[in-house]
């Protein structure tokens, strides 16, 4: 593509935006065609880029902006009849709610065909959790997906290489041009994969706290509006939840260990913070697309489903459908003792002792995360091998009183000597008085689909 095909060169274009000006809906489509078909160099992408985070885009041009990266490859079609839904989240530690989640609401007859992403930096990926499972193949084609849906109703799978290709370029330049944490960037990168999926309804979980890429209420606020609004426009029925991401969600952090729990969260045990966000989502989930009539009959249907097995033996179709050999997603899914039998236990594990008598008033996922990427539960850049295997236990309770010399948390791991790593770990666990405590919910609110604004 040159300047002779085009009103506009990709230099005007870029001098346009860097000037503070607003792009045409034609321009924006210009742009990713030529990202799409690599007819724009990557030093005038990673220009645009920088300009977009510097000037920012209007409610106008990020919905262009979104709409032409969906169009930029194959979108998803589905029987009409069908209840498609899906749902995205910002990431956070110990975040293991997708794989609950996506059976359960395959139990209660919708469609879910969810596309997740790999761990990077201190957050972890379903992928990789999903991965810690011998023979789970994330890789599937859209054919296979089409057939898996139909079969089972969900599958958790990997990005294709048809979705929203022009995503897949403007990231990686935006990782390497530092332009990743831009609203308009953040905004058609989500929606536009989402929008591609062809979905009923989509319900984002928009984390904040101390471990979350957003730190305060406000500005997660901000940015779930501006995702629901976007999502909404693009013809797609999105909400949103602002959960809490300081501690871990449920006790356990890392990959093999946190399909263990998601395990138990299937057999209708597990902790109740997890529970809490799956039968939060999903019920918000059910009520968005139709399926429920109210929100509380949409969580209590989620609830349901968890606790009567239906949504176990969804995740062993699945896990089946997926690669797994039958004997062992059978064997995973029915007895509890099975599960390292399968996904391999790391070579040692070590307890760590409270060092104060006092009650747990907060658990630093940040920090604990960040060692546990050290030890090889983690990734730095994109394509490096991680450890299945390590990962963290934690043994008490928010709120909990505890004693000195309790065990607090058992760490998974490979290397033969934790001790240099145990100063890190132990300001994760804080230590206060009882009256300092006070319990909250993940969720803290709900931003609804026709009124985003008015949460
Ligand atoms: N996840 C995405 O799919 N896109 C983004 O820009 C971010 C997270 I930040």
């Amino acid at each position: 593509m040159s300047s002779k095909d085009n009103t506009i060169s990709f230099p005007e274009l870029i001098k346009l935006k860097r000037d503070g000006g607003q792009l045409s809906e034609a321009e924006i489509g210009t742009f990713v065609l030529g990202v799409t078909l690599g007819a724009i160099q990557k030093t005038q992408i990673g220009a645009m880029l920088m300009a977009i985070w510097q000037k920012g885009m209007t409610e106008e041009e990020t919905l262009a902006l979104t709409r032409e990266m969906m169009n930029s490859g194959e979108t998803f079609k589905w029987p009409e009849e069908w209840l498609v839904v899906d749902k995205h989240s910002t990431g956070g530690v110990g975040d293991k709610v997708s794989l609950p989640l996506a059976p359960a609401l395959a139990a209660c007859g919708c469609k879910v065909p969810m596309i997740s992403g790999r761990g990077l930096a201190h957050t972890g990926g379903t992928l990789d959790k999903l991965e810690s499972i011998p023979g789970f193949k994330v890789n599937q084609s859209v054919e296979q997906v089409k057939q898996i849906l139909k079969d089972v109703g969900c599958c958790i799978v990997g990005q294709t290489e048809s979705l929203v290709p022009a995503d897949r370029v403007l990231y990686a330049i935006r990782d390497a041009t530092s332009t990743v944490d831009s609203l308009p960037l953040i905004i058609s990168s989500i929606i536009s994969k989402k929008g591609a999926e062809g979905l009923s309804a989509l319900m984002l979980d928009v984390k904040f706290g101390s471990a979350a890429l957003y730190k305060d209420l406000d500005s997660a606020r901000q940015l779930a509006q501006s995702l629901v609004t976007a999502g909404n426009k693009l013809g797609v029925k999105t909400g949103a939840v602002l959960s809490r991401m300081n501690a871990p969600i449920g006790q356990t952090v890392g990959n093999a260990v946190e399909v263990c729990e998601a395990l138990e969260c299937l057999k209708g045990r597990g902790p109740d913070d997890l529970k809490e966000l799956v039968i939060d989502l999903g019920g918000y989930l059910l009520w968005m697309c139709g399926h429920s009539c109210t929100l509380e009959a949409g969580k209590s249907e989620i609830t349901l489903k968890l606790e009567n097995g239906e949504a176990l033996k969804k995740f062993e179709a699945m896990l089946k459908a997926q690669g797994v050999l039958a004997d062992v997603a059978h064997s995973l899914c029915s007895n509890e003792s099975d599960y390292f039998k399968h996904m391999k236990r790391a070579a040692h594990q070590t307890e760590l002792e409270v060092l104060d008598d006092g009650a747990v008033l907060d658990i630093d996922g940040l920090a604990l995360a960040k060692v546990l990427h050290k030890l090889g539960a983690g990734r730095t850049k994109s394509g490096e091998e991680i450890d299945y295997s390590v990962g963290a236990e934690i043994l008490v309770k928010m709120g909990q009183q505890v004693q000195k010399g309790e065990s607090w948390i058992r760490i998974h791991h490979n290397c033969p000597d934790l001790s240099t790593h145990y100063p890190d770990l132990q300001k994760a666990l804080i230590i206060g008085s009882r009256d300092k405590y006070k319990a909250v919910s993940r969720v803290a609110e709900f931003i609804d689909p026709d009124n985003p604004s008015m949460s």
